[in-house]
């Protein structure tokens, strides 16, 4: 088992709380990760025991109200022998297609909603992994949609920043009245 600073065992991952809409921490711009360091390392392995538990397909860290630009996916399928974790750190969309798909999103920050969203159909993006050594893969399908949204979060966009404006209300609404009932659980 890794023991990692501050004397203090650092024995498992730990599940995040998802902050849900509307938060201001989920509308800022998150700054660049300068050094990834083993207490990046392990809040990776919180986020993506924090999605895996959800259950999701990607979280971004400002979800879990950091700041900072750090995203996990993992688009497979559910079962552990097909996982495939992917850990991006200062992520970037480097080019993207002309051609455009639509897909009925959902986020972790608003939960029970969905919407269709078009964006590009596929894109090739740009990232640090967990050691800092620079990647480039192109992705496609539920691949593409998932990681735009997640590095959309880190923009401080949420889905339904490209719904009509009464739609965005409604959904926003919803969410609050669902903050106001948890907060009196
Ligand atoms: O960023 C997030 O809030 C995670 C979000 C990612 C996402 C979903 C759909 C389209 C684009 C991006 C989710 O994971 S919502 C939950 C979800 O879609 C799902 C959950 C379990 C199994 C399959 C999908
Ligand atoms: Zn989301």
């Amino acid at each position: 088992m890794l023991h990692v600073g501050r004397g203090c065992p650092k024995s498992r991952n730990m599940k995040r709380s998802i902050l849900i809409h509307p938060d201001p921490r989920l509308k800022k711009m998150c700054l660049p990760v300068a050094d990834i360091s083993d207490d990046r390392r392990a809040l990776a392995n919180d986020m993506l025991e924090t999605m895996y538990a959800a259950p999701g397909i990607g979280l971004a860290a400002p979800q879990i109200g950091v700041l900072e630009r750090l995203i996990v996916l993992d688009c497979a399928k559910s079962d552990a022998d097909t996982a495939a974790p992917l850990v991006m750190f200062n992520p970037e969309v480097l080019a993207f297609s002309d051609e455009k798909g639509v897909y009925e999103e959902g986020c972790l920050s608003i939960p029970d909603q969905y919407a269709e969203v078009e964006r590009p159909s596929e894109v090739r993006v740009g990232w640090l992994d967990r050691d800092g050594v620079p990647r480039e893969q192109e992705f496609d399908g539920l691949w593409a949609t998932c990681v735009q949204h997640e590095i959309d979060h880190l923009d401080g966009k949420l889905f339904i920043d490209y719904l009509k404006p009464l739609r965005r209300q409604m959904i926003t609404r919803k969410m609050q009245k669902l903050k106001r009932e948890r907060a009196r659980e």
